[in-house]
């Protein structure tokens, strides 16, 4: 035979060989998983149901203090972000709301948007005020030394609990960038006090069914203090606060090796654990694709919140089935429409290793003291490698196999860049 083409023929029949045994070893891999912990038609069932919302701010133009880059068919205004979030969802099958950030995208009429995200097959979802970028904010919002400043923040902040009766909304999602700059700048205890009344007034007013949720930063803006400094203060104001409030743990908001795991454990345990803003962080606070640099982290927090879904305690189980998962990210350097994408299947994957662990087995370990046994039952769920399992799961739901491959050749993506074009963004720092 023709050397070359024996060669061709054997190298293919070698490729398929090797195909053949990857996938009937992942196969295995999985499936001896499955067989442990629970079948097939009750994975999927709870994969179905995941929900993870992405934000209005992640589909427009975006940067970093020194510079806004234009990414081409990025999102002018909140209708195309409404679309952008609609073509998530479409490729993913679990991103069916986008979160709304007031007054950025704010409308004429909250019900009119309503109807058209409804129409588009997503729903709107957390309303997130904005009481940080107004001149009178310098000193602070709700916390603010200045009395009018603080009605006004607060007349914002219940203007909002308007909008979520309008677009449909169950939680209202808090952040501030209240704190001080300087030791003795203002009163610490006086401004707990502040915020705490503020707080009240807002959680009085939302309606049966509806939810506040009150998220930490521990730096940034304010340097030396930040009134809801971390899962500590914003805990002690939720339980005072009452049932409608909840603490929201933003994965990029914590020092460098804070163990979150164990923050979202004891939110858990607390019945107080409301939401998640995901993300990944490097250093601080930043936008990187959640999962990316903290994989086995990700995989650990989904682990306590499905131990917490089983948990003999009512009030725990119930209390994790309705946390809220958000995505919390804006993506400069990366296509944002894909990065979006990438962000959702990393929270599936995560989702369904921590779906795949043995937790009979592990409490059994546990009990024992055997301690590198129980660790190692763990990471059997990390360590499995769930994409055959979810690509199957995506093929009966008449998703595409790749929803990243699906986005790169799909027709949306080449046609908002050619409608939309690529709009002029700000500078960072004015130059002059
Ligand atoms: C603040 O850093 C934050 O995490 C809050 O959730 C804001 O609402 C969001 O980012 C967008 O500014
Ligand atoms: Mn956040």
């Amino acid at each position: 035979m023709h050397r070359p083409l024996f060669k061709l023929i054997t190298d293919y029949f070698n490729f398929l060989n090797e195909l053949l045994h990857e996938l009937t070893t992942k196969r295995i891999d999985y499936w001896e998983n499955l067989e442990r912990t629970m079948n097939q038609t009750e994975l999927f069932q709870l994969l179905a149901q995941q929900a993870i919302e992405t934000p209005s701010w992640g589909y427009g133009n975006s940067g970093t203090r020194f510079k806004t880059f234009s990414a081409p068919g990025a999102a002018r205004t909140i209708w195309e972000k409404v679309d952008d979030a609609a073509e998530v969802h479409r490729l993913t099958g679990i991103a069916p709301s986008i979160a709304l950030h007031i007054p950025w995208d704010k409308v004429s009429d909250f019900s009119e948007l309503n109807h058209y995200a409804r129409s588009k097959g997503i729903s709107i979802g957390a309303i997130n005020p904005n009481v940080f970028q107004n001149d009178e904010y310098k000193l602070g919002s709700i916390a603010n030394p200045d009395e009018a400043v603080r009605e006004r923040a607060l007349s914002h902040l219940l203007e909002c609990v308007e909008i979520m009766a309008q677009t449909g909304s169950k939680d209202l999602s808090l952040w501030f960038a209240d704190g001080t700059n300087y030791a003795g700048q203002d009163d610490l205890r006086e401004r707990k006090r502040r915020v705490r009344q503020a707080l009240q007034v807002v959680h009085d007013s939302l309606p049966d069914g509806k939810r506040m949720l009150l998220e930490y930063k521990f730096f940034e803006p304010a340097f030396y203090f930040t009134d809801i400094f971390d899962w500590g203060i914003a805990l002690s104001h939720c339980h005072a606060l009452g049932a409608r409030a909840k603490v929201l743990v933003d994965l990029g908001h914590h020092a460098q090796s804070v163990n979150i795991e164990a923050i979202v454990a004891t939110l858990l345990d607390e019945e107080k654990l409301g939401g998640f803003h995901f993300n990944a962080r490097r250093y601080a606070d930043d936008d990187l694709i959640v999962g990316s640099t903290n994989p086995y982290e990700l995989f650990c927090i989904y682990s306590e919140l499905v131990q917490a879904t089983r948990a003999a305690d009512q009030g725990v189980s119930v209390g994790a089935k309705e946390v809220a998962y958000m995505i919390d990210q804006s993506h400069n350097i990366e296509p944002k429409l894909e990065a979006m994408v990438q962000s959702v299947l990393n929270c599936q994957e995560a989702y369904a290793k921590a779906l795949m662990v043995d937790y009979d087995a592990l409490h059994v370990a546990q009990k024992n003291g055997d301690v590198l046994g129980a660790h190692r039952i763990l990471n059997t769920g990390f360590q499995t490698d769930v994409r055959p399992l979810l690509a199957e799961f995506r093929r009966l739901h008449g998703l595409p196999i790749d929803p990243i491959h699906a986005l790169r050749e799909g027709e949306y993506f080449s046609g908002v860049v050619r409608d939309r074009g690529v709009a002029e963004a700000g500078g960072g720092y004015p130059s002059e």
